[in-house]
């Protein structure tokens, strides 16, 4: 005996909730909906008239595919395929009947009876100490670092029968992703390696059609990175930790794919996706003008006529800690190379906007990256000490240059691997300039033959902590003008 069905709901596109409260428009789709699923022919035209009708589409699209009727009687053939090797993620693609409760961070894979009267669920790629009956997995992209995966939720995936699933309270035609917005979250450079730039690669090949399930979801951050999380789910992102549904998918991804330092491995990425797809996204949905950057050979050439354009070159002056400490002398030096020189610690170009009436709470962080994104793509070389300014470098157009200003300490391959590869796999240059001790503040604070200056080995053996303190806490840079002087000129000719 079947128990009669609790009400149901679909997962509902962005804003379009409205449309369906109004008792005729439901009798209406009902009877379409009855249509749909009993006639093959008509579904077909059903699905070409309603493609391309806003307010309409998502609850006839569940009829159609008869998801309430059929699911009692057939159980879909569930396939679960988890990838625990990864060193930065674990991620697991869940098929079949899937349904997920947020409240006890559980999801279910429905499984019929296999042959031998075991649950049959095809499960592959677990961790050692795992078994195919129940497993734990956290979706964040730091996998090693214990200290902050202490704060992402745990999920805990069981294949059960169908009695022993909780009944589906939301139904969603699109698949899920499931993911934390937890960790380093803030930190504009984590915001873009361990949330962004996976979520791009987890989704952008769906098109949109994709339920984002948030744990340790923030508002505020869903607020200012809205453009991009828009460009990749054509519906809201549901709070994980939120309301007690049972949400119930066809298909779902638990974690994030995080392939490479502030970039993207093509090799293993859906569809071959790359960092230079990554900027033209970012391009479009800030609708920068810039996809090239200056070809200073072309400006020579039409400079022969007059109008001769200079590139121009953004130096990122930090507010605290690693700033430029003559700043005059080096905007003079670029100047004289041959630069039209613009400085700006990109945080501060939309204080104009932030006492506009009616500008809500977090509304600060949104319209930074409108204006921090627009300002950034204006330029053609980018010089910024290392640090989490540099990453707006993704802004930036194709071929552009960008320069790095690495502060004493050993940093230089830490700030290679973070910063150096990304603009290449975008299309652009990369400089890496070393500072010498000489240049660095430092050597106004300890003697010359200090240990800090001279070896600072020891003190990343003694703690990270320490160093971080030291050497990125504590100092700031003079550019030497006459060492950095063929940097500039190299920027100009890598604009050719
Ligand atoms: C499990 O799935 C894999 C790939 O999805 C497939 O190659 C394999 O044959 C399946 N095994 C069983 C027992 O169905
Ligand atoms: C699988 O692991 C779960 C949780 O650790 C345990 O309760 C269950 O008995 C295990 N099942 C099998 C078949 O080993
Ligand atoms: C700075 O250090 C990096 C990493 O050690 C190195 O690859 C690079 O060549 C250095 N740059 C210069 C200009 O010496
Ligand atoms: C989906 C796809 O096109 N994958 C290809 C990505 O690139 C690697 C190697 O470059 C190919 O082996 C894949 O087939």
């Amino acid at each position: 005996m079947k128990t009669p069905a609790p009400p149901l709901r679909t997962g509902s596109k962005k804003g379009r909730a409205a449309a369906f409260c109004n008792l005729p428009m439901l009798l209406l789709i009902g009877a379409i909906q009855f249509l749909v699923i009993y006639s093959p022919a008509i579904d077909r035209y059903m699905v070409m008239v309603t493609k391309g009708k806003p307010g309409f589409p998502s609850l006839l699209l569940d009829g159609r595919r008869g998801f309430k009727l059929v699911e009692e009687e057939s159980i879909p053939e569930s396939r679960v395929r988890c990838d625990f090797a990864d060193p930065r993620s674990d991620v697991c693609e869940l098929e079949g009947a899937i349904r997920i409760r947020g409240s006890t961070s559980e999801v279910f894979v429905v499984a019929g009876a296999g042959a031998d009267g075991l649950l049959a669920a095809n499960v592959t790629g677990l961790a050692p100490g795992m078994n195919a009956t129940s497993w734990t997995i956290q979706p964040y992209t730091r996998k090693g670092e214990v200290r902050v995966m202490r704060g992402i939720t745990t999920l805990t995936v069981r294949v059960v029968s169908p009695g022993d699933a909780p009944p589906c309270t939301v139904r969603h035609d699109v698949p899920a992703v499931v993911y934390s917005n937890g960790g380093y979250c803030g930190n504009y450079y984590h915001d873009f390696n361990d949330n962004i730039i996976p979520l791009f690669v987890t989704t952008r090949h769906l098109g949109g059609e994709v339920q984002l399930l948030v744990a340790q979801k923030q508002a505020w951050w869903f607020h200012k990175y809205r453009e991009i999380v828009d460009g990749l789910t054509n519906y809201d992102a549901v709070d994980l930790d939120g309301a007690g549904e049972v949400r119930c998918f066809r298909k779902a991804t638990l974690g994030l794919r995080s392939l490479k330092d502030l970039s993207i491995d093509p090799r293993r990425a859906p569809r071959n996706l790359s960092m230079v797809d990554f900027k033209r996204f970012l391009m479009w949905r800030y609708a920068l003008p810039r996809e090239h950057a200056i070809r200073t050979d072309e400006e020579e050439a039409a400079g022969a006529g007059g109008g001769h354009r200079r590139p121009r070159l953004l130096l990122v002056t930090r507010r605290s800690r690693r700033r430029f400490v003559n700043v005059p002398e080096i905007v003079a030096l670029a100047e004289e190379v041959g630069f039209d020189v613009t400085t700006s610690d990109l945080m501060s170009a939309s204080a104009k906007n932030n006492n506009k009436a009616g500008a809500g709470v977090g509304d600060e962080g949104h319209s930074r990256m409108a204006d921090a994104s627009k300002l950034v793509n204006s330029f053609d070389v980018m010089v910024a000490v290392h640090g989490s300014g540099l990453t707006n470098l993704v802004f930036l157009p194709m071929n552009a240059v960008v320069v790095q200003v690495v502060p004493l300490g050993r940093m230089e391959s830490l700030a290679m691997d973070e910063y150096g590869v990304p603009p290449r796999d975008m299309n652009m240059r990369y400089i890496q300039y070393n500072i010498t001790a000489e240049e660095s503040t430092l050597s106004e604070v300890y003697p010359r033959a200090h240990p800090v200056l001279l070896d600072p080995m020891p003190i990343h053996e003694q703690s990270w902590s320490l160093v971080n303190d030291v050497y990125l806490g504590k100092q700031d840079v003079r550019l030497d003008v006459r060492r950095f002087r063929p940097v500039l000129l190299k920027a100009i000719q890598l604009l050719r």
